[in-house]
């Protein structure tokens, strides 16, 4: 009898794409797992948490816990609770966490990007990325051994890349990721366009210029606020460019090098796209803070060549 591409014949887990295809080692693919049970929870927990409005009270008075700092919690539990991680740094802590010095590895995360966007039911997601060793902490992104992240949208997405390509999953109703597609490609011309901090171009030639370009060449505007949906279209339509960069008001960027400019850095070079801070690899930056932010520009390889040449022009 023919199978359907659902039935269990044709399905592959990440788990056993983990095992079978990356070749992952175990401890590295355990903590992958136990990643991806997190974001179970966070999907559940943003479906069920009445929009995590802040400052807010329950019918019983209580106050209402943020879906951000919900989130962090239950990512804090997966890690303590796997034994494989020494410590982690994270966007709602200004330290490093110490949670086991024996243990191999450590882990920078968001643990809800695009938080603002809760309460207009836009896609949200997670970001990880993960190092051997006791601490992010003075590593540069390319000392990365996996990074992934989680799209929550109509559907939940997760994708990921232990340094053999970039693979993307979908939870499914029973609860587990199923493999969507392999070995995710980013072609070298864009024609959709994600210009972040618009508040530049007043203020930077250079981001103007780039922006006009944009306009000249009749790109396709794909702007949401969410990072992770904005570089996942990226990674899903197979070309595009995302740019961040430095303005008045953020002189180096908005966006964290430790979580979010890094984990993306991998995966796009896993990909074949390039992730700049306008004059180098983000791969090779150090993380010096937790906190430390860099301008990012992200995406088809040509697009991010030309606009790290303009915004230096
Ligand atoms: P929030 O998590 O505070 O919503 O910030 C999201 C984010 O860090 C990143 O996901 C977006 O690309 C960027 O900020 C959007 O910044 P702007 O709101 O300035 O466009």
């Amino acid at each position: 009898m023919e199978s359907s591409p659902s039935t269990p014949a044709e399905r592959r887990s990440l788990n056993a794409h983990l095992y079978h295809v990356s070749k992952t080692p175990d401890d590295l693919r355990h903590l992958i797992l136990d990643i991806s049970r997190a974001a179970k929870y966070i999907s559940y927990a943003i479906q069920t948490t009445e929009a995590g409005l802040a400052g807010t009270t329950n019918q019983f008075g209580e106050d209402q816990v943020k879906l951000d700092v919900l989130s962090d919690r239950i990512i804090e539990d997966h890690l303590r609770e796997s034994r494989l991680v020494a410590s982690f740094a994270c966007e709602e802590r200004p330290e490093v966490v110490d949670l086991d010095p024996k243990a191999p590895y450590s882990v920078a995360f968001d643990p809800l990007d695009g938080s603002s966007l809760v309460d207009v039911n836009f896609a949200i997601g997670s970001i990880f990325g993960i190092y051997k060793g006791k601490s992010v902490l003075g590593r540069k992104p390319k000392e990365q051994v996996a990074a992934l992240y989680v799209l929550y949208g109509p559907r939940t997405i997760l994708v990921y890349s232990t340094g053999k390509g970039v693979h993307e999953f979908l939870l499914n109703d029973v609860g587990e990721f199923i493999l969507l597609r392999e070995y995710l490609g980013v072609a070298d011309d864009a024609k959709n366009f994600s210009p972040g901090n618009l508040r530049g171009v007043d203020e930077t030639k250079g981001y103007r210029d780039v922006v006009e370009t944009s306009l000249t060449a009749k790109l396709t505007l794909r702007y949401s606020g969410c990072l992770v949906a904005d570089v996942h279209h990226i990674f899903s339509k197979g070309q595009g460019l995302f740019t961040f960069p430095g303005s008045a008001k953020y002189p180096t960027g908005k966006l964290r090098l430790a979580f979010e400019c890094g984990p993306f850095a991998y995966l796009a070079e896993q990909a074949g796209a390039a992730a700049s801070d306008g004059n180098g690899h983000i791969l090779d930056l150090t993380i010096e803070s937790v906190d430390q932010r860099c301008p990012l520009i992200i995406g088809s390889r040509n697009d991010v060549k030309k606009v790290c040449g303009m915004l230096n022009a």
